[in-house]
């Protein structure tokens, strides 16, 4: 025989594998445990090459882990809530559900046939009721906390999805699924406070940071976005309140020439003047058309209305105007800015286009040719010379300017050092239907009420098809008897809340109910978390570096601070695979570039397909399909399994007596390739097999032959290796070989130590300080043995040429140098 029948050999395996179970994972092993995991995936159609590329990296790991003798935990589910379900569901006048579980159903066969060495028995969809009963309680425990709390606010609208978003999920002004534009409405949502955790959340990156991309880390911290500076008061005549500001460069006040407010702030409602209001009334509605893309927009002209009031710079005493603009945001820092043209471009800008005066505080370099600066310098200015203000840093660097100013608002009682971050809230209420319910009434009497634990899962009302299409509110709300209820508190009538949650929520706490899947009374077995978890390894999309991540390190915290479980950062390691692409772009429909995994497995069979998207590179690499050779990995794959049928030896034959040189070989692949897979590098370690397949081959053909105990030794090793990449082929070659399955748990070959150690080493030995001749010896050679072979040495005695010896100094085992 010559090649084995893919098919044939697929069918042959997969049930004994389902018999076998050999990767279920029991909580009460005594071995070591890890926990391998692997994003889930939404079920919105059969898995794709993407899917297979995840899936075949993150199980080289994984399989790795049970063969070097772990107990490992390798779960799969469904992220089976959100909008693809909805959306299907509504174009094709069905219930989510239906479309959901077809598609998940899909979903696990394919994975089974991919040999993905997942734990089925622990697997859950986030929209079955004893799930997100828990996603339900969860929010309770957060509302409970004070995390969770509603209030109004112009909020993130998806015109096409007709539902609000969260900061996280609006990319570029874009929504992050559909792609639409992105508008603000002025609603009321339900929030989680994550920014209770910002500073621990920054924190926590600090010990991630070795493990843990650094593309990750650095989105991270940009996205909780830390910065220090000062709160400053500006007194506003005829206003109680002052107007506050949140400044990062308080050393500049003296260059404040103006304020200016986010034109849909309240802020700015409530200052502007009878004269001016019409004036900035017509603004705002210009603005509020405006995408939040083009706002954002950085060559966009500054644009702003006088709101006709004047403040009082605190250190000066000057009067100034306060304008209304929309280069001010109205959800960070106060939403009001002192408006500093010479220190902050955008300030700069505005101040030209409306003929405001520009002072500069800190000395630019003398080539500088820019407009605005903001770098280090001499502070100037501050006061202008002959000005009798209070305070005077001229002369002082940038930091000590800054902390001066400081401490003198501070004193004078008109600000404050303050520190503010990027981060804002989560908003996690959606106007869609295929959630969990925000478990919460809504009482004339009793205001929100939270449903009774015992009364969870607060389960969806039947609705399809066109009920679901989106209209702006909740679909919920028109499901008259499920939305109206009797108060959990007093009786009397009150309704539901009608929204649901975000998708990120469910998947916000996957990881820990994978540790024990099918408690019913609780939302998981702490016991069995803390033994499981932190994940050790966590491998997935790239995509996911700020919104899934930062969520679920969030919910970590607030469980821990419950004590629920005795850790707070839920994954240890975190690996991100490149994008399968072809023909160098993004598969697509519209480009029709589109790789068909199913036919790719049909055609090359799955040991082929996994093992190509691993030998292709570094895992964070993409891979371009058009490149690959699915032919070529099928070829090496049936050449390692011929090597199964030409051993002679039988099973368990002792080694020792086998062929020295195939022996090292094999050491040293099986050595290197734990090393390489430790290092996740799969492709590399996939180089190491092909080299001792071919070692093997020759050792049958031309050298030891097929009988030597090394051969065997040689194909074991070779089939426990590949077992990580190609599970049927190394199947199928165990079972020649002699062995009953499964090769996936046959546990990494041994090596002898004895056989790493480099059989010879170069001496170089000199003569009067010149090379005169090089020593192949052993690595443990005496002194005194290399000194002999040296002095030994034909060419070493011609360049002595009978002269005295005087000395010879031995370096064992590289070097002898020999005076004369
Ligand atoms: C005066 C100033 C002078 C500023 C100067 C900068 C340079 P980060 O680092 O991102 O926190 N700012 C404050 N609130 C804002 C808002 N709601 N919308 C837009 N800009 C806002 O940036 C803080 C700086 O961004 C603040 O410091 C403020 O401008 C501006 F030479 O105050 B600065």
């Amino acid at each position: 025989e010559s090649s084995y029948d893919i098919a044939a050999t697929e069918q042959k395996w997969q049930p004994v594998w389902e018999e076998l179970q050999p990767f279920r994972a029991d909580d009460a092993s005594e071995r070591e445990k890890r926990y391998a995991l692997t994003m889930f995936p939404y079920p919105s159609g059969d898995l794709h090459m993407g899917h297979a590329e995840v899936f075949a990296l993150h199980d080289v790991v994984a399989r790795y882990w049970w063969q070097q003798g772990y107990e490992v935990l390798n779960p799969m589910g469904f992220d089976s809530f959100g909008l693809p379900a909805e959306n299907a569901a509504i174009r094709n006048d069905a219930h989510p559900d239906d479309y959901t579980r077809a598609n998940i159903a899909k979903s696990i066969e394919s994975c089974k046939r991919y040999a993905a060495s997942f734990d089925w028995t622990r697997t859950f969809n986030t929209s079955d009721q004893d799930y997100y009963r828990w996603t339900q309680w969860l929010f309770l425990k957060l509302y409970e906390r004070g995390l969770a709390y509603r209030k109004n606010s112009p909020v993130n609208w998806c015109p096409q999805d007709q539902t609000v978003l969260a900061n996280e999920q609006v990319v570029a002004g874009m929504c992050e699924r559909c792609g639409a534009e992105v508008t603000k409405k002025e609603l009321t949502q339900w929030y989680f406070k994550i920014t209770d955790y910002a500073q621990e959340l920054l924190d926590g990156l600090d010990d991630l940071e070795a493990t843990w991309p650094d593309r990750v880390v650095t989105a991270q911290r940009n996205w909780i976005g830390r910065s220090e500076g000062a709160h400053v008061d500006f007194v506003v005549e005829g206003r109680a309140e002052p107007i506050t500001v949140y400044t990062t460069r308080p050393d500049t006040i003296f260059g404040t020439t103006f304020m200016v407010v986010a034109v849909d702030s309240p802020l700015a409602e409530e200052l502007v003047t009878e004269e001016q209001r019409e004036a900035f009334a017509t603004y705002r509605e210009e603005i509020r058309k405006a995408s939040d893309i083009d706002r954002l927009s950085t060559d966009r002209p500054k644009t702003g209305v006088d709101l006709g009031v004047t403040a009082t710079n605190p250190v000066t005493g000057e009067q100034m105007p306060v304008w209304a603009t929309d280069y001010v945001l109205a959800d960070y820092g106060t939403g009001a800015v002192m408006g500093v043209p010479g220190g902050d471009q955008r300030d700069w800008e505005f101040a030209t286009a409306m003929g405001l005066p520009i002072i500069r505080t800190t000395r630019p370099p003398a080539d500088f040719e820019g407009e605005a600066y903001s770098g280090e310098g001499e502070t100037i200015n501050s006061p202008a010379p002959g000005s009798d203000a209070p305070l005077d840093i001229n002369g002082l660097g940038v930091e000590e300017a800054k902390r001066a100013t400081i401490d003198f608002l501070e004193q004078q009682g008109t600000g404050k050092g303050a520190v503010n971050f990027r981060l804002r809230d989560w908003l996690v209420s959606r106007q869609r239907y295929w959630g969990p319910p925000i478990p919460i009434v809504h009482c004339p009497v009793d205001g929100e009420v939270p449903m009774p634990e015992d009364q969870l899962p607060v389960t969806l009302p039947m609705l399809k098809g066109s009920d679901l299409k989106p209209k702006g509110t909740s679909p919920l709300g028109g499901a008259d008897e499920w939305v109206n209820v009797a108060c959990p508190r007093c009786g009397g009538p009150a309704t539901r809340d009608t929204d649901t949650m975000d998708t990120f929520v469910d998947s916000s706490w996957y990881m820990f109910r994978y540790c024990s899947p099918h408690e019913t009374d609780r939302v998981f077995d702490s016991e069995k978390v803390n033994a499981w978890m932190p994940c050790n390894l966590y491998v997935g999309g790239v995509e996911h570096a700020v919104l899934h991540l930062l969520y679920g390190r969030f919910f970590t915290k607030v469980l821990n601070d419950m004590g629920l479980v005795d850790f707070r950062e839920p994954w240890s390691t975190q690996l991100n695979q490149g994008f399968v692409i072809n023909q160098g772009k993004k598969m697509s429909k519209s480009l029709g570039n589109g790789v068909n995994l199913g036919e790719q497995l049909s055609t090359f069979g799955v040991d082929a397909v996994r093992l190509t998207l691993v030998f292709a590179g570094p895992p964070e690499d993409d891979i371009d399909w058009a490149n690959m050779s699915p032919e070529g990995s099928l070829r090496f794959l049936q050449r390692a399994w011929r090597l199964s049928g030409d051993v002679t030896s039988e099973p368990g034959v002792e080694p020792t007596a086998g062929d020295l040189a195939l022996r090292r070989a094999t050491a040293r692949a099986v050595h290197e390739a734990a090393q390489l897979v430790e290092a996740y590098r799969f492709n590399v370690m996939v180089a190491k097999v092909m080299e001792l397949v071919n070692a093997t081959r020759k050792a049958i053909d031309s050298g030891c032959g097929p009988a030597d105990p090394a051969v065997r030794e040689a194909t074991e090793a070779v089939a426990i290796m590949l077992s990580l990449v190609a599970p049927y082929t190394a199947e199928e070659m165990w079972e020649r070989l002699g062995h009953e399955p499964t090769v996936a748990r046959a546990g990494w070959p041994p090596v002898d130590e004895a056989l790493l150690v480099e059989e010879s080493v170069v001496a170089v030995v000199q003569v009067r300080g010149k090379v005169k001749a090089r020593l192949d010896v052993a690595p443990d050679i005496s002194e005194a043995d290399l000194e002999a072979a040296a002095l030994a040495d034909e060419s070493v005695q011609r360049a002595i040429d009978g002269a005295v010896v005087r000395k010879v100094i031995v370096r064992a085992p590289k070097l002898v140098n020999i005076v004369l």
